[in-house]
């Protein structure tokens, strides 16, 4: 049995695992493996996506938070997000169309074959699958959507040019709410700042939280912005299939903030 590493600004995370499972080499480097512990885990260029054990922090924050921010959301734009986590969760609302933009198609793959966790999202007929990139299918979109969540992997390599301003600024002609996963705001302060920066582009924006335990340091920010001030709590109790982490109480304290992050986004403006 193997230790894996992912090492972060002098620190680091080790999971204990018991084998790999499969591996592909496309743009990225795709892993999977099963851990002694957290389930299957999904790694991309040393970088941990996900396991099954916490997935679901992740993926019921980075979508129900936007999703009940917005009135109706029936057209949602999912960029990343090939494991097809994000994709079950936004399933779950009353939605009539999804498209997923993935610019990795060995992403999707190796997920729908070796980890599973999309639950047969990917076979929705409601969904469509666009293999491109983000950036591009942004820029070039005449479509308008609800809702646009950007799962992302780090914005090093591939998805780099998803966190820059222009990325930012054609996506707020074309949808009334953006949600982008945002980084550590500790050991990766500085992707945090450009991503909070550059989505100035919406009139609006706002920070939250979640803890997720195998990411950097486990405290994960994200992003939400353009029409931000609502909150459709009532639909709740209307979403189709279970939600393991996600609810209106979590909802709301995950905007609550300490006076370091404040601080930080004020003197970033
Ligand atoms: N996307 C965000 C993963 C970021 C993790 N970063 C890291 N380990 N350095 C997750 C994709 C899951 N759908």
């Amino acid at each position: 049995m193997e230790w894996f590493t992912e090492r972060y600004n002098g620190s680091g995370l080790e999971i204990k695992v018991v084998r790999k499972i499969a591996e592909a080499r496309s743009i990225q480097h795709i892993e999977v493996y099963e851990t002694e512990f957290f389930g299957k885990m999904l790694v991309i260029d040393g970088k941990i996506q996900l396991t099954e054990l916490d997935e679901v922090f992740y993926h019921e924050m980075i979508v129900h938070v936007p999703m009940m921010m917005h009135e109706a959301p029936r057209k949602v734009l999912v960029i990343g997000g090939g494991d097809g986590g994000t994709l079950r969760e936004v399933l779950k609302h009353e939605v009539d169309e999804v498209v997923l933009v993935e610019i990795d198609r060995a992403v999707i793959d190796l997920s729908r074959e070796y980890l599973k966790i999309d639950q047969g999202a990917f076979e929705d007929e409601r969904v469509r699958i666009v293999i491109e990139d983000g950036l591009k299918y942004v820029e070039r979109c005449e479509d308008r959507f609800d809702v646009i969540i950007v799962d992302s992997t780090d914005p090093v390599g591939v998805s780099d040019p998803l966190f820059d301003e222009k990325f930012f600024k054609n996506a707020s002609k074309i949808c009334d709410i953006i949600c982008c996963q945002a980084q550590s705001p500790i050991v990766q302060k500085h992707l945090f700042i450009k991503l909070w920066k550059n989505a100035k582009a919406f009139e609006k924006r706002r920070v939250y939280l979640s803890y997720i335990p195998t990411y950097p340091l486990g405290y994960w920010a994200f992003i939400v912005a353009g029409q931000v001030d609502k909150f459709f709590e009532e639909r709740f109790g209307k979403l189709k299939g279970k939600v393991k982490h996600y609810n209106p109480e979590l909802h709301r304290a995950a905007f609550a903030l300490p006076e370091w992050l404040k601080r930080e986004i004020d003197v970033s403006g």
